[in-house]
């Protein structure tokens, strides 16, 4: 327990954790049933190339988000230029400025051009009318974000892009097992791509997903992912190689065996924080709105310096030297990295990535973790104007 300034491990205090607590520790679940799955596979001699374990993945997948068609593939950078080629986008894509690199790269890296969009400063949705304002003569697409789960103005998006004659894809990497108004998604817009990244809800190592309604679309994504080939030796499109292998089904399986369990624990940890942290002024946690399902993965924490009088930056600081490893998810968004710097003002930006941290959470972190955590927190907050003269003065 923090009682003193001094006892805080960045002021030369002992740390609270001898192991680290950390975000993005992934859930394994079974390791018998990957262990299980894994025999399977090397016992049939087929790792790849569309093997039983990725058709049976694609299926559940395709069963929890609601849609007729799923491609799985090796990761979703991979998933979401498939969408774009597959969907004929060309030109500029609309997209928010807060969000992870990999939106952005996913259409510079295939000749298309993200236009960056202001976000929301409350929850990082992308601003409609800018969004609007900025669709220009070679606009073919609105790349939505769910960022951390949290659905993107769906319906909104969904009449704009309709009045504009547009394409819609969702980065749904971090919605996998979320919802909106009764409808799973995944089943948005003309296609939608999760993420099996090893940080992600589910986990297939690395993997990715594109799901759509769209039969053409899919077909021609699923070519498009195994080289454009047809049958065997007919290449009838351009491709590329992103496929998923039996490996990465035989975890991405294993992780959805326990998804009901990996939401309620998630669900568990998410309420403890906000049962630890409410009423702490200054903080405030990303709520979900009753309309939402989502699956917890990200707790997200405001911090408002102005009245906590200690930043988001020097609270990781803090909280990583006590061995709490935080991170600052989407920094600092993609309006001021170098492929895509713009003069533009983008305010909402500046101010949710200056804002936000996500907390750790998932198996590894027990109720007793992140009461010691929450603890550190308020401790930190509580004294946050004497903690920040503290930093200054040692830096
Ligand atoms: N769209 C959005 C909105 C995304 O966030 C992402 C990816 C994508 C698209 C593209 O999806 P993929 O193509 O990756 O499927 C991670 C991931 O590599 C990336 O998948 C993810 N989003 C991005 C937000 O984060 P880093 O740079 O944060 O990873 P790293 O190594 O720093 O790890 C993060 C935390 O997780 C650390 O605290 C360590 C912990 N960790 C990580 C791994 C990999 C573990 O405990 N175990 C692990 O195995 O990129």
């Amino acid at each position: 327990m923090k009682r003193t300034l001094g006892s805080l491990a960045v002021l030369g205090g002992a740390p609270a954790f001898d192991t680290p607590v950390v975000f993005g520790r992934p859930n394994i679940g079974s390791r018998k049933a990957f262990y299980d799955r894994l025999d399977t596979v090397l016992d049939s001699r087929w790792l790849s190339n569309g093997g039983v374990l990725c058709e049976e993945f694609e299926r559940r997948v395709a069963q929890e988000a609601g849609t007729p068609y799923c491609i799985a593939t090796c990761n979703a950078t991979s998933a979401l230029q498939l969408a774009l080629r597959a969907r004929g986008v060309t030109g500029e894509v609309i997209m928010p400025a807060f969000t992870f690199a990999a939106t952005a790269h996913a259409l510079s890296w295939i000749g298309l051009t993200p236009v960056l969009c202001d976000v929301d400063p409350d929850d990082g949705s992308l601003l409609l009318s800018e969004a609007e304002a900025l669709i220009g003569p070679d606009t073919t697409a609105i790349l939505g974000v769910h960022i951390w789960g949290r659905p993107s103005r769906l319906d909104e998006l969904t009449t704009l892009a309709r009045r504009h004659g547009l394409a819609l894809i969702f980065d749904s990497a971090h919605a996998f097992g979320c919802g909106w108004n009764g409808r799973r998604i995944g089943g948005f817009g003309d296609a939608e791509v999760f993420s099996f990244h090893a940080t992600k809800f589910i986990n297939s190592f690395e993997g990715g997903a594109l799901v759509t309604a769209d039969g053409e679309l899919a077909r021609r994504a699923r070519r498009m992912r195994n080289f454009g080939i047809a049958g065997h030796d007919d290449v009838v499109s351009v491709g590329t190689n992103a496929k998923l292998h039996e490996a990465s089904a035989a975890m991405g399986l294993t992780s959805l065996d326990d998804m009901d369990h990996f939401v309620r624990s998630n669900r568990e940890n998410y309420r403890r924080y906000r049962d630890e942290l409410a009423g702490t002024p200054g903080l405030r946690l990303l709520e979900v709105d009753e309309r939402e399902a989502n699956n917890y993965q990200y707790v997200v924490l405001d911090v408002d310096a102005a009245r906590t009088g200690l930043d988001r930056d020097d609270l990781l600081a803090v909280l990583a030297a006590e061995n709490v490893f935080a991170r600052r998810y989407f920094y600092p968004g993609c309006h001021r990295m170098d492929p895509y710097r713009t003069h533009r003002p983008f305010p909402g930006t500046d101010s949710i990535a200056a804002r936000v941290m996500v907390l750790p959470t998932g198996e590894c972190v027990t109720a007793d973790d992140i009461t010691a955590v929450c603890a550190i927190i308020r401790f930190a907050v509580e004294r946050g104007h004497e903690v920040t003269r503290c930093l200054r003065r040692a830096a």
